[in-house]
């Protein structure tokens, strides 16, 4: 008989909870705090046709970029479904430029909690999918409140990691360490609802790749060589790729984990460093491409094993299918040129 068991994400959190007999609760109560905030933000997000708060804020965020009214409202509403639950000692967001401390009057937990309020803004105005993004690391330091140090640790070290997508429906995808789940957001009750357990990355893959192409020019020569490679110009395709480029990471990112493929935001001449935050953009994905079975790296090197010297760190990201993101590795491992930032 079809297994009709209804797993709300809810049931999953305190069925993992249980099963961890360490576990004191907290790192179940940021879980639950956040299915809230992105309750909230999914309902925003669907009527933010109808109720003009589409559009710029007018200020620019603190990298230099245009701020839009819907990246402050997540914000907020994720400092607020958070800033009381005692689980955390401070929070990191995009669109702050200093550590988020807990508010006096609540008590400090053991946890740091980083987070993109709201990827891939510039979508906003055209309906195209959005996401949040947040990645969870346990404190380090000892006092009660978080400190730089609790808030620079490696990929590796992270607790957990997750994404919700703004999509067709929302869906909250999420990794503790113990493999890669994914809920879809009911609307009609109000839950998240358990669509896709134990989520692995097709093999083999789809033969996808997802780049801004636009910046070819802007590229390394081993970029460029991988490019030719991948659209079978160098005569050295086995196999053929076809091309899906939305701009927005966790859409991007989330049809990647699906399908299979890469996707790549390299460093070119006029970001050396790469467009994406390493800890709140590739550091999560990359925990959660990896507990998929998939593989993601600066190009040379794991993502999981960069440690950020400053909290809004960029890096160049390839992502998705461990033999697809291995082989762009080796295109860039010749890269006889060198970092970008030395030319
Ligand atoms: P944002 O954090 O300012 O929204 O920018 C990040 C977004 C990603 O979602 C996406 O992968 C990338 O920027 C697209 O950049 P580009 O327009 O250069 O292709
Ligand atoms: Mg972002």
């Amino acid at each position: 008989m079809k297994n009709r068991s209804v797993v709300t994400l809810e049931r999953h959190i305190v069925e993992e909870e249980r099963s961890r007999p360490e576990a004191t609760g907290a790192f179940s109560n940021i879980l639950y705090s956040l299915t809230l905030a992105a309750k909230i933000i999914s309902r925003e997000v669907n009527k933010a046709g109808i109720v003009d708060m589409l559009g710029g804020t007018g200020r620019m965020n603190v990298q230099g970029e245009r701020v839009q009214k819907l990246d402050l409202f997540a914000e907020d509403v994720i400092f607020r479904a958070l800033d009381h639950t005692g689980a955390l000692c401070c929070m990191v967001s995009e669109e702050t430029e200093d550590i988020i401390p807990i508010p006096d009057q609540f008590p400090k937990g053991k946890y740091v909690l980083i987070f993109d309020p709201l990827d891939g803004s510039s979508n906003i105005d055209v309906n195209v999918s959005i996401g949040t993004i947040f990645s969870i690391h346990k404190k380090v330091s000892d006092g009660a409140d978080g400190t730089i140090e609790d808030c620079l640790q490696a990929g590796c070290k992270q607790i957990a990691a997750g994404y919700v997508l703004y999509g067709s429906s929302t869906m909250l995808v999420y990794t503790s360490g113990d493999g890669v789940h994914g809920f879809t957001l009911d609307p009609s009750i109000g839950e998240f609802l358990l669509s896709h357990p134990k989520l692995v990355m097709p093999d083999p893959p789809s033969r996808m790749y997802s780049i801004n192409e636009a910046y070819y020019p802007r590229w390394s020569a081993g970029q460029q060589r991988l490019m030719q490679h991948l659209k079978g110009l160098d005569g050295e395709a086995t196999v053929s790729y076809s091309s899906r480029y939305i701009g927005s990471l966790v859409a991007d990112f989330h049809r990647t984990l699906l399908k299979g493929g890469i996707f790549m935001y390299p460093a070119d001449t006029k970001r050396p460093h790469g467009k994406l935050r390493l800890l709140y953009e590739a550091a999560p994905m990359a925990m959660i491409c990896e507990q998929a079975g998939g593989r993601a790296s600066d190009g040379r090197n794991p993502i999981l094993s960069l440690t950020p010297e400053a909290i809004h760190q960029r890096t160049p990201l390839y992502i998705g299918s461990s033999e697809i993101v291995a082989m762009a590795e080796t295109f860039l491992a010749d890269d006889a040129q060198g970092p970008l930032e030395s030319r």
